[in-house]
């Protein structure tokens, strides 16, 4: 891991991971940053020089341009929006800020979530002979969720009427964690949409590639 000072925003990231979301708000945003590349299987994230940043040794984090890093994807995302002001993030005084905020927070400590336990079921239990029942006890919640998600979804194709959003950039990441799209597709229209109509956007093209897409 590379260390770097300037004065610009810098996302610890790693390729598929929860760092998605705060890349694709900083792209909307079209401000400067840059990624450093934390790579997770070799144990970066739990070096001493990341945890002197990020004492949860976790991404994604994001060192704002004074110096301080901060973690928490959603903490971020209200982070940026308050240093953004504008269409991603509805301003405190907006109309939408409550349901974005109940929404925000619940992708992050729900979905997100139940991905850890869908992709690091060793996390959870030792026995790898039970990784199986856990890894379907994830995908069936998961499945609960994305369902509370498009029950709650009231725009069309974004998931607030207002229009394109920080919740859509999240939920177009929790969709791109899923390994069955059709499957999660299937009586998900408006959840289907917002993929779709995220996915076309100029941001996810300029990403994708880092992401191996
Ligand atoms: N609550 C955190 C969760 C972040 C998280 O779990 N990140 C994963 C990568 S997608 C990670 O760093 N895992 C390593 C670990 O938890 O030790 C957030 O919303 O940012």
């Amino acid at each position: 891991m590379a260390q770097h000072m300037t004065g610009r925003y810098a996302l610890y990231w790693e390729a598929m991971s929860g760092a998605m979301a705060v890349e694709l708000l900083l792209e909307e945003i079209g401000t400067d940053y840059e990624r450093i590349a934390i790579d997770m299987a070799a144990g970066e994230h739990k070096s001493e020089s990341f945890l002197s940043r990020n004492p949860t040794g976790q991404i994604p984090a994001l060192r704002l341009p004074e110096g301080a890093t901060i973690g928490e994807s959603a903490a971020i995302i209200l982070t940026l929006g308050e240093r953004h002001p504008g269409a991603m993030v509805p301003a405190p005084d907006d109309v939408d800020r409550p349901a974005f905020l109940r929404w925000l927070i619940y992708m992050a400590a729900s979905p997100y979530m139940t991905f850890v336990q869908f992709n690091h079921p060793y996390r959870f239990l030792d026995d790898p002979q039970a990784h199986d029942a856990l890894i379907a006890n994830a995908r069936s919640r998961l499945l609960k969720q994305f369902s509370a998600i498009e029950g709650a979804i009231s725009g069309a194709p974004f998931f607030l009427p207002r229009g394109a959003n920080a919740l859509d950039l999240y939920l177009y990441m929790l969709v791109e964690f899923y390994d069955d799209h059709a499957g999660l597709f299937e009586g998900r229209p408006k959840l289907e949409a917002l993929h779709g109509a995220v996915a076309a956007r100029d941001s996810v093209g300029r990403i994708r590639p880092g992401h191996g897409q």
